[in-house]
């Protein structure tokens, strides 16, 4: 069981490795961004997507493992595409309040980022991003933010925030989603626009860029060639991202391989619809765990919706 913290700019040694040998999950965290970019299991098989491409020199964000999309998803106003927090040196945060710890936690690393002059300039909000990044016993990934609103001058802030999570896939087009059937999501591919997801499963057969609104609290990516399901957890974030860039914007994208589609799923936890509203001294807590479960769906041993409720 390990979490190693890799400096900024380096493919060095990382610099807090956290040896609890107890099985061999892995993680790997970069001080910039403050991005997990590695999530392995205990046959030290990476389940997150990196693309090959990646360029990991600032400030460009690179597509795969988890950015951290804060104070804005997307694109709206005058900062850059997810955000800022992404691009940002994080530092360890050797002195946390308080955060219950999980009995099942193995290994944890502590992250907080603060705004620079330079970030104030362009969201004048003072705050305190505090990151958890922790391993259970049984692999399973959990990330826990904790935002503060330090602003001394009365103000509260708004932002949108996600998980940008990348997922390592087989084959895209053996892969289905369960527990977003029926509900509501805003395309990005059509500008936007409101509309009710079908009933049943969602799989995939061209690109998808779709904010599912007031989504259940458990996801499950089921990847059928892998025998492998994802189930993603989320507690402070209503909405689910669901995007896979298929092959036309695959290819238009430099740093990202031309049929890397085909072996990635974004599924994000996040607060798109309505954004957080905090005063000053308020904070937000905002939490996903991952776990990667074996499942012989095929062999419809494994109910996905008992991995949704159970
Ligand atoms: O999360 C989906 C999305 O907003 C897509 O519209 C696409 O722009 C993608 O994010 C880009 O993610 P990246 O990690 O490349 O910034």
């Amino acid at each position: 069981m390990e979490t190693s913290v890799i400096p900024p700019f380096s493919q060095s040694q990382p610099i807090m490795p956290f040896p609890w040998l107890l099985k061999t999950h892995t993680s790997e965290i970069r001080l910039f961004g403050g991005q997990v970019t590695s999530w392995k299991n205990d046959y030290g098989e990476e389940l997150l997507f990196v693309s090959s491409k990646a360029n990991f020199k600032p400030p460009k964000a690179f597509h795969g493992g988890i950015p951290i999309c804060f104070p804005q998803f997307g694109t709206q106003g005058n900062l850059e595409q997810h955000g800022f927090a992404r691009n940002r040196l994080w530092a360890i945060d050797d002195n946390p309040p308080p955060l219950p710890v999980n009995p099942a936690i193995k290994a944890f690393v502590d992250l907080i980022l603060k705004p620079s002059e330079d970030d104030l300039k362009m969201w004048p909000h003072s705050f305190e991003f505090r990151l958890r990044i922790a391993l259970g016993a049984g692999g399973d990934l959990g990330l826990t933010s904790r935002i503060r609103n330090t602003n001394t001058d009365g103000r509260p802030f708004s932002y949108t925030f996600a998980y940008h999570t990348y997922f390592s896939v087989s084959d895209i087009s053996e892969v289905r989603v369960e527990g977003l059937e029926t509900m509501d999501y805003l395309d990005n591919m059509k500008g936007k626009q409101r509309f009710t997801e079908q009933g049943d499963a969602i799989v995939f057969e061209s690109e998808v860029d779709k904010v599912y609104l007031a989504a259940p609290s458990k996801v499950a990516i089921i990847d059928h060639e892998m025998r492998r399901t994802f189930v993603v957890a989320k507690e402070g974030l209503p909405d689910a991202v669901v995007w896979n860039p298929w092959d036309k914007k695959a290819k238009a994208m430099q740093d990202f391989g031309d049929s890397e589609y085909k072996h990635m799923l974004c599924v994000e936890p996040a607060a798109v619809e309505k954004p957080i509203t905090l005063k000053p001294g308020e904070e937000w807590k905002g939490r996903i765990g991952l776990s990667a479960v074996p499942s012989s769906y095929c062999s419809g041993q494994l109910d996905p919706l008992k991995v949704l409720h159970g």
